[in-house]
């Protein structure tokens, strides 16, 4: 998924803009994806071309190894990589029809419970002060997380692996949500593809 190099491209949504309906409206989605994506991808692009050296560096290694980069370049790469991939794995990992949840018993052990993750998933996404996003990682021992980040910062900088991101910018909820993020987050837990975060919580715990 974030196997892309240099010139980075928007992925196009995999599902219609009106798929997450009424939860995600249309329009919220459309500026968010076609216009907030694209602004980090455009940026990301103009950063890296003088760059020749990172051509072949994906947003992975670009996000996992930024003190590698000059400093001039380090906190724009941050801010527009973070962009890109948290963009790509948010989008992806929401879904019109969430079926059943191979993580069920996995988040039960980790946590307790399935409500005592939601619970504190809310937590993180609610007491993020402005801008940022609540994470479900894997950290570096193979376990089970949820933390928050500012701006666009993003786990793998820290050596975990994201598996859950929802985007806490008002951006991504303002036009249907207004400043409610608790009611945005709430229904964000019922676009959840379960499917696809099991997937990569076996990649990553390998
Ligand atoms: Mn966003």
């Amino acid at each position: 998924m974030m196997t892309q190099t240099y010139p980075f491209h928007t992925v196009p949504l995999p599902y219609a803009y009106e798929a997450l309906e009424p939860y995600i409206d249309a329009e919220t989605l459309h500026y968010h994806h076609d216009k907030h994506l694209s602004a980090y991808v455009d940026n990301l692009n103009k950063i890296l071309k003088p760059h020749p050296e990172y051509h072949d560096w994906t947003l992975t290694r670009l996000l996992e190894n930024l003190e590698e980069l000059p400093e001039e370049i380090r906190q724009p790469v941050l801010n527009n990589a973070g962009g890109v991939y948290n963009h790509i794995l948010y989008f992806r990992l929401m879904s019109p029809s969430n079926g059943q949840n191979p993580m069920e018993t996995i988040l039960r052990k980790a946590f307790g419970s399935l409500e005592a993750f939601i619970e504190k998933m809310t937590e993180c996404a609610m007491t993020q002060f402005g801008s940022g996003y609540a994470w479900l990682v894997v950290n570096p021992e193979k376990s089970l997380e949820i933390l928050n980040t500012p701006n666009q910062n993003n786990p793998v900088s820290n050596g975990n692996i994201p598996i859950l991101a929802i985007d806490v910018w008002e951006h991504a909820y303002y036009l249907k949500y207004k400043n409610m993020r608790k009611n945005y987050v709430d229904n964000w837990f019922r676009l959840i593809n379960w499917k696809m975060v099991y997937d990569l919580y076996l990649k990553a715990i390998q």
